[in-house]
């Protein structure tokens, strides 16, 4: 008799929940990829996070053909992107349309773009041995280190950051919280902290993250609004970094991802912003970052809250979009938001 599938909570609204049927659940139930990879590693993080958005995670890039039955329905719901759409890239910086949508500096705390990438022939951080992990640590650390100009800075294996400096760097958003538990229900945290670690230049514009979610989150950052200047940083970081590292690459989903809402250009641009008003008056708040195909995130990144009115604003699809226009979502939205903010404003200052 077959498995039944697995019951969810009735205020489970994940992906998953949505889209694992019994008859996807029974054709899949039993399937492993050669990475060793099986479907119920794939679905544990939802089952265990009944809080989870997506709740589902790639081993490898087998995982995307495999278990396909539940991963593209969940794929084209989260980026609105169907079988037989086709991905493009572009990273040509320049066609960014607009430079700072805060000249003044009153609303955006900073700005960052990252891309997650991970190596070609390597099974994703989910199905990583020890030993492969290790080995991708000591070539991204070479790889790195060897980065000239504004591109250049040192390691830092996790292990080796005393207990307060990585303090410090998690709460200046520089580095990645230990511990996820969202991460730790797919394996992601196994041998913690052995094979991680944070590579950034003295200014801490450029940083990539080793060995988290995936093999590179590759960011650019800075304080202000200077969306191009923080796309170009980025741009050419990626392009040198893959001179030397071949990275995992799909023709229909672009970079692959363990997470699916990563996949594509596996870009997130993000700016930090004040909008103490619009965050009093979240039904207009939400109509224009669902206009703009915006996310809301807390200050602290995804799973926190916002703190003092400053949000965490980005770009939601990355899959069937290039680069560009993931970036120009983020811009044409903030204009928007401030625009906006600026008006709730007046209103105030007006009944007062
Ligand atoms: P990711 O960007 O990798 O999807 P998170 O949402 O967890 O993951 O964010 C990672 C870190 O980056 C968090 O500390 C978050 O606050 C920080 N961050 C995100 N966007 C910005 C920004 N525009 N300015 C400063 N820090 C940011
Ligand atoms: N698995 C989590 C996170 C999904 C998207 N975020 C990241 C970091 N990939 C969830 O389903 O909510």
């Amino acid at each position: 008799m077959a498995t039944k599938v697995p019951v969810f909570n009735s205020d489970c609204s994940s992906l998953l929940a949505k889209y694992l049927s019994q008859q996807v659940f029974s054709q899949l139930e039993d399937k492993v990829t050669t990475s060793g990879y099986t479907f119920k590693q794939a679905i544990n993080s939802g089952l265990v996070n009944q809080d989870s958005g997506v709740g589902v995670y790639a081993g490898d890039a087998e995982s995307y053909t495999m278990f396909a039955p539940l991963f593209d329905p969940i794929i084209a719901d989260y980026h609105n992107f169907n079988p037989h759409d086709s991905h493009q890239s572009n990273l040509h910086f320049d066609e960014l349309f607009g430079l700072n949508p805060d000249p003044t500096g009153k609303y955006i705390l900073s700005t960052r773009i990252r891309v997650g990438r991970n190596i070609a022939d390597m099974p994703l951080g989910p199905a990583l041995s020890r030993q492969q992990r290790r080995t991708i640590e000591l070539q991204l650390a070479k790889t790195l280190t060897g980065l000239s100009g504004e591109l250049s800075g040192n390691y830092y294996s996790l292990g080796n950051i005393d207990a307060e400096t990585r303090k410090q760097l998690i709460a200046d958003h520089f580095l990645f919280k230990a511990g996820d538990r969202f991460l730790d229900a797919v394996g992601l945290n196994r041998d913690w902290p052995e094979g991680r670690g944070i590579f950034h230049n003295l200014e801490k514009t450029f940083l990539v993250w080793v060995n988290e979610e995936d093999q590179l989150r590759i960011i650019s950052m800075q304080p202000g609004g200077d969306i191009k200047a923080v796309f170009s940083r980025l741009v050419k970081a990626v392009n040198e970094i893959e001179v030397s590292v071949p990275f995992l690459f799909d023709q229909r989903l672009g970079y692959l991802t363990s997470c699916p809402t990563n996949l594509g250009t596996a870009l997130r641009a993000s700016v930090h912003i004040r909008l103490p008003k619009l965050g009093d008056d979240l039904i207009t708040f939400k109509a224009i970052t669902d206009h703009h195909q915006l996310q809301i995130r807390g200050t602290s990144g995804e799973h926190s809250v916002s703190e003092g009115g400053v949000f965490d604003i980005s770009n939601k699809r990355r899959l069937g979009v290039t680069e560009v226009e993931c970036v120009q979502d983020l811009y044409d939205g903030v204009v928007e938001l401030i625009e906006r903010e600026q008006e709730l404003a007046i209103n105030v200052d007006l009944k007062k």
